[in-house]
Order: structure tokens, then sequence, then C-alpha cells
């Protein structure tokens, strides 16, 4: 099982996007193992963006990320990171493949309503930048014999 950290960024949480992307997470038959909001910091964007940080469009997109709290989560299943990056759809909200949440919601190619980790190493760090280790929960999923396979588990 792999752990993804999926952000609902200031504009999907002030557009009351949230119900609405979580239950797409659900319906796919990820597992919540971790959720809780939280107000990001110039430390934390500084770490999370480490690779935008010389781009021109750094500094507006701490802001941006700085605006409201936003809402955090970590998603579980089997390839989970691919999974949800498939549900979120290419950064350009506007190019974004109809069905998934950019595609259906957003025009922004910054303020594109919600991030995921995009590698194992990602999830790795953003999980470690924003939750502690009690705020992640291990339990039986009631519907995992359902949603997948006895040989894929
Ligand atoms: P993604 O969120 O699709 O993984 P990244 O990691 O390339 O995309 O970019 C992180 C965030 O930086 C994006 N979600 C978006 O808010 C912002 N961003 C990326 N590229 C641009 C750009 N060319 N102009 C403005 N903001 C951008």
């Amino acid at each position: 099982m792999e752990r993804t950290v999926v952000l609902i960024k200031p504009d999907g949480l002030q557009r009351g996007l949230v119900g609405e992307i979580m239950h797409r997470f659900e319906r796919k038959g990820m597992k919540l193992v971790g959720i809780k909001m939280i107000r990001l910091t110039d430390e934390i964007l500084d770490n999370w963006y480490a690779h935008h940080k010389d781009k021109p469009f750094f500094a507006t997109l701490k802001s941006f990320m700085e605006w409201t709290p936003v809402v955090a989560m970590v998603w579980e299943g089997i390839e989970a990171i691919a999974a949800v990056r498939k549900i979120v759809g290419i950064t350009k909200a506007r190019e974004a493949e109809a069905g998934s949440v950019r595609g259906d919601f957003g025009m922004s190619g910054s303020q594109n309503i919600i991030h995921a980790s995009d590698s194992p190493e990602s999830a790795e760090k953003e999980l470690g930048l924003i939750f502690n280790g009690d705020e992640i929960f291990e339990y039986d999923s009631a519907t995992d014999f359902l949603i997948y396979s006895k040989e894929e588990l």
C-alpha cells in the first residue's frame, strides 16, 4: 500500500469543494488515514516547493497557499500516488481532462484547487512536513476485500 498527501488549496476551500473532492477519493476506493486543517507557513512552503524556489511565480504561489488554511489529507491504496494524480488532473486546470478535479472545477494553472504528491519521495517528505506520527491512523478497512482482489491484497 502507498500513502499520498492531498491538499485542498485555499481556492478549493473558499469555493466549497472540500466535500466534493473527498467524495471522489472515497468512491474510488481510497482509504483515508489522516486529515486536518492547517495554515501553511513560509517555512513549510519553502521546503514543500523547494523545486520551484527560483521560478518567477514562487512568491505568488506562497502567498496564495497562505491565504486561508488548507485541508490536508493522507489517502492510502495500492499505487495510490498515481491513482490520485489521475483524479487530480494536470497542472493547468483549463487543459485538464474532464472528469478530473481540475478538469471539472478549474481554469487556472496556479490557483488549481488541489495538490497531490507526485512520487513516493515527495509523499514521504510532505507527510513529514504536515503530519505528526499520531495523526496518521492504522485501521482495518471493512471494504478492502471488495475493492481489491485476493491476489492484490
Ligand atoms: P502540480 O501541482 O500539478 O504537481 P507543480 O508541482 O509543477 O504542479 O507545481 C506546484 C504548484 O505551483 C501548482 N499546483 C501551481 O499552483 C503552481 N504552478 C506551477 N506551475 C506554475 C506556473 N507556470 N505559473 C504559476 N503557478 C504555477
